[in-house]
Formats: structure tokens, sequence, C-alpha cells
């Protein structure tokens, strides 16, 4: 077996990096790509291996280190270089088209985090396997502080300070019904047609915050888990749900993450 030389920074349950590493799996690059949890959220390691210290920029997960040091520094581009490595395992599909779901995508995970992030902080709860590792040696007491801190400070850093829990709901379900469209217009099974393309990968992300993934691929705790998903829009779009179980398990396969 090859060794990996390869590392995923990816924070579990985040759907950019469950997107990552769904492309990589589909291309047959599992063993080449260590998988590492980014749970400490320390930004400053993150600098450091991208070298991007200019602080006005906002860093994020996932991140791809290769071999020789480099990185790749956005979900899209990892998944677009696990396609081109995948010897036709994942085809990239017209660019406009893949423009289009990702435009559209991006929309509804932007409101859904938003409003997720909005209920975790709100239920003061981190379940152990979250907190960031440091924090793990606090007294309980703590849990309350910490998540309102941490996820205030993830909300000022990933949200426009315009949205309320309403705008971001109505965000959600335009983009899903866009979703929906987009689907039906290509008339096949999947986004483009009958063929499995990097589309569905970035589609099926869309919906990391509506309902949680089949096989075990929702990698949170229960208080997470619990806040993350909507259970009434994933009724509303239970067909766009249903259609991403179904990729799951026919493409993710079971779950071989640490
Ligand atoms: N455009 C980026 C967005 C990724 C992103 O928003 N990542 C969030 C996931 S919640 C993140 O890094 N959160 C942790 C942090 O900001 O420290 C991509 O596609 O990779």
């Amino acid at each position: 077996m090859t060794q990996p030389d390869k590392q995923l920074i990816s924070l579990p349950g985040s759907p950019w990096s469950e997107r990552a590493s769904f492309a990589i799996y589909v291309a047959g690059l599992s063993e080449e790509v260590k998988i590492v949890p980014y749970v400490d959220f320390f930004e400053l390691y993150l600098r450091y291996i991208t070298g991007r210290w200019n602080f006005s920029e906002k860093v994020t997960v996932p991140v791809l280190r290769l071999a020789d040091g480099s990185t790749i520094n956005d979900s899209l581009d990892i998944a677009k270089w696990a396609a081109m490595k995948s010897n036709g395992k994942l085809k990239i599909p017209d660019n406009d088209r893949l423009q289009h779901v990702v435009r559209v995508t991006e929309s509804i995970l932007s409101a859904s985090r938003f409003r997720g992030f909005n209920r975790v902080r709100e239920s003061g709860v981190f379940d152990a396997q979250d907190l960031p590792s440091p924090l793990r040696l606090l007294p309980d007491s703590f849990n309350g502080f910490i998540v309102r801190f941490l996820f205030g400070s993830l909300l000022r850093k990933h949200s426009d300070p315009t949205w309320t829990m309403e705008s971001a709901l109505a965000q959600m379900r335009s983009g899903l019904k866009e979703l929906e469209s987009i689907l039906k217009e290509s008339g096949g099974e999947y986004f483009d047609k009958d063929e499995f393309t990097l589309a569905d990968v970035i589609a099926s992300s869309a919906m990391g915050f509506v309902a949680p993934l089949p096989n075990g691929h929702s990698r949170t705790g229960p208080n997470l888990g619990k806040c993350w998903v909507e259970p009434e829009v994933a009724e509303e779009f239970k067909d766009l749900v249903a259609w991403r179980d179904a990729l799951y398990v026919a493409r993710r396969g079971p779950l071989t993450l640490p």
C-alpha cells in the first residue's frame, strides 16, 4: 500500500472539506492523501503552511498540502486537482455548467452555515470530540463560553453582518429551488445529464447543512450534528436530499476516514 505523501487539512462536518474528500475518494487518490482533522482552529498554523501572511486575507480549510510543501487552498481547486489526476474517474463538466452549480451551492452554503452556526452558539453546548484539543482540559463549566466565543468569531469571519435568520432561510430556499431546476433541466440522473461529474460532488455539498449525510459521513458530535441540519427544509426539498443520499450510497462508499 502507498504511504500517503499529501495531507488534506480538513474540518470534520464542514461541507467544503467533505466535498474535497469526496472528490479525492472518487478520483481513487485516498491512499495518497492523509486526512488531517483541523479541530484546533489554529489559524496561524494554516497561515504557516500556506504562506499567506496577509492578515486581511481569510484563510480557510480545506487545504491540500502536496509532497513538495506547496498547497491548494480552496475546496473547488482541490476537487479539480483530484479530477485532473483521476484518469477519467471524475469528469469536469463544461465550465458554464460547473460555475452555475458552484455559484448556487455557495449561496446555499453560506446562508445555511450562518443559520447552523447561530443555532450552535445559542445551544451553548460543544461535544467533547468537536472541542479544540487544548480546551478539552478545561472543566465542563467553560463549555458554554467556548462555544459562544468560537462560533461568534466564526460568524464574524464568514457572515454578512446584514443577514438575519429569516433572510438566510430565504437565500437557502431560493438556492435549493434553483439547484432543483438545474437538475431537472439536465434531464438525466446527474447535473450533467447522465454523466457523473464534479458538478455532482459540488451540488451534493449544498445539502451539508440541510440533512445528515448517509453512511456515517456526517462527522460531528451529537449536539453539533443536531444544530447543523434543518429537518423542515430537508422535508421541503426531500427530492434533492434523496438525490444526494442516493449519490452517496452509489459513489461515496463506506466511511474509511480516521
Ligand atoms: N472558498 C473556501 C471556503 C471554505 C470555508 O468557508 N471553510 C470554513 C468551513 S466552516 C472554515 O475554514 N472554517 C474554519 C475557520 O474559518 O477557521 C473553499 O471552498 O475551500
